[in-house]
């Protein structure tokens, strides 16, 4: 693959867009793309669990690991073989599993034939290891035409350093190269980065095989098995159809097809990401009493639990919930289904037997606090458009396409923010560096179901205003703001900002 300049993108999205007018859809952003495989039923493959990463070493203020991305080919139908681009040949890759306050290195060895870059979405990360888009690890055996590029770019591989200086939380890590964000997470570069603490490891909440991770993408299949994605035959960007987005027709539970698990009657702890590129999830129970209980968000636990019938999660959120399957008696089972997509299968569960549970939810979770609205903070607008920047035809950010020149906004370390968010169609809206809390949806000062908590990625749906409050702690440098439908970010939905 040629590593091509922001120029190259505008150039092949101008032949793909007629106009700026957009007919909000209200439940997905994305075309559907459909699989030539012949496709197992449902609920034949066991869920996987992604194996818990190893450190190589340790000393006495951090843990030192080594990850080889590298292509794989392994059975994610049954019968068929996929090539993937994973961290250590796995999709999703490992999962880091390590403690507030202690360091975390890892040395990512890039053995693919493209760049990539390495981001832990979620981190509170030094800007040097944020995963900055042309930061890139260049291949050692690939073909590079980029250096042009400005960034900082190393050869073969890269040692990106996490202080975890944060409360427990599901953080993810996963591919942020510039233009390449979409085909390259889709293809098997991402993985859970799970931080945990005293406070939390002090709560009855069920731990062990009773703590299950749940990463949900959706991915389409050839004939042959291999991955289909719509990409552009030369340079960056997708076929004009999918330029909304790709939603695909097989929904991957930790990398494996519409998978089933075997439970007790007990409850369980779910920490689910949605990993899609485009597609939101309405998770629901196809019968039965279970219902979500929340306990958490992107950014740790919450104050006191929430109680959901279904779940919307939009793609890059994490929601951390207890399921209660007591109520189910041995040889029950229960679907979780996609309320957005007609009820289609996501994964089951099969109630094995009765079992003691010793776990419990406590009414009040943790220190968490609403932070009181601030007076005289500084308020900033980010309109995510489809629209034109220039010869740019795609998608902006206050009429902006992606420049990593320009610096958007200069923050101020320590200073409240209220930061307002105005779409077009859906988009899911990252920041890096800190976590923020939604003051209001729609004009609402109550805070709607899905945005307790500390969030770092925002569902925003078509033509609403989202005020969120933020205040950037620590790390000095260049971050990003962007829409994380990715098909949206390799089209230049994506602003930078300075903290300062
Ligand atoms: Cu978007």
């Amino acid at each position: 693959m040629k590593l091509s300049r922001r120029g190259f993108l505008v150039a092949t999205a101008a032949l793909t867009l007629t106009s700026c007018g957009q007919e909000a859809k209200p439940a997905q952003a994305g075309e559907l793309l459909r699989s030539k495989a012949k496709l197992p039923a449902p609920f034949q493959v066991p869920l996987p669990i992604p194996p818990v990463k190893k450190p190589l070493r340790s000393d006495a203020k951090a843990d030192y690991f080594r990850v080889v991305q590298r292509k794989a080919s392994i059975e994610i139908l049954p019968g068929l073989k996929t090539e993937v681009m994973g961290y250590d040949g796995l999709l999703p890759g490992p999962t880091f599993d390590v403690r507030s306050g202690r360091t975390t290195v890892v040395e990512q060895v890039n053995q693919l034939d493209v760049s990539t870059v390495v981001h832990l979405h979620g981190g509170h990360t030094p800007a040097p290891s944020d995963g900055w888009p042309l930061d890139m690890i260049m291949p050692t055996n690939g073909e590079h035409s980029g250096q042009h590029m400005a960034g900082d770019m190393s050869m073969g591989s890269r040692t990106y350093t996490y202080p975890n200086t944060q409360r427990a939380a599901t953080l993810w890590y996963h591919d942020h190269t510039m233009d390449y964000t979409a085909p390259q997470v889709y293809r098997g570069l991402f993985g859970l980065h799970i931080i945990r603490d005293d406070e939390e490891d002090n709560l009855p909440l069920p731990k062990g095989d009773r703590e299950i991770p749940l990463v949900i993408a959706d991915r389409a299949f050839d004939a042959d098995g291999s991955f289909l994605y719509p990409a552009l035959p030369d340079g960056p960007g997708v076929q004009p159809a999918y330029m909304e987005g790709v939603v695909a027709d097989v929904t991957l539970v930790n990398g494996a097809p519409w998978p089933v698990h075997e439970v007790d009657a007990v409850r369980y702890r779910f920490r689910v990401l949605n990993a899609s590129n485009a597609r939101r999830y309405e998770l629901g129970f196809d019968k039965g009493p279970a219902k979500f209980v929340q306990i958490g968000s992107d950014g740790g636990l919450l104050d006191k639990p929430v109680e959901h019938k279904t779940l919307v999660i939009a793609p890059a959120e994490r929601f951390d919930v207890i399921v209660d399957f007591s109520q189910y008696q041995p040889g029950d089972e229960v679907t979780v289904v996609n309320r957005l997509d007609s009820n289609a299968n996501v994964l089951r569960f099969k109630i094995a037997r009765k079992a003691v549970d010793d776990s419990s939810i406590p009414a009040k979770l943790s220190l968490y606090a609403v932070m009181p609205r601030p007076s005289g903070v500084v308020r900033r607008e980010w309109r995510f458009r489809r629209g034109s920047d220039g010869d740019h035809r795609g998608w902006t950010i206050n009429g902006k396409a992606f420049d990593p020149a320009v610096m958007q906004a200069q923050v101020k370390l320590d200073q409240y923010e209220i930061w307002t968010f105005v779409t077009d169609v859906h988009h899911p809206v990252h920041v890096h560096l800190a976590p923020f809390q939604v003051l209001s949806r729609g004009g609402k000062a109550k805070v709607a179901e899905f945005d307790h908590g500390w969030k770092d990625t925002v569902d925003i749906r078509p033509a609403e205003v989202v005020e969120v409050l933020v205040r950037f702690t620590a790390h000095k440098g260049k971050y990003l703001i962007h829409c994380h439908n990715l098909e949206h970010e390799d089209m230049a939905m994506m602003a930078a900002f300075e903290t300062i």
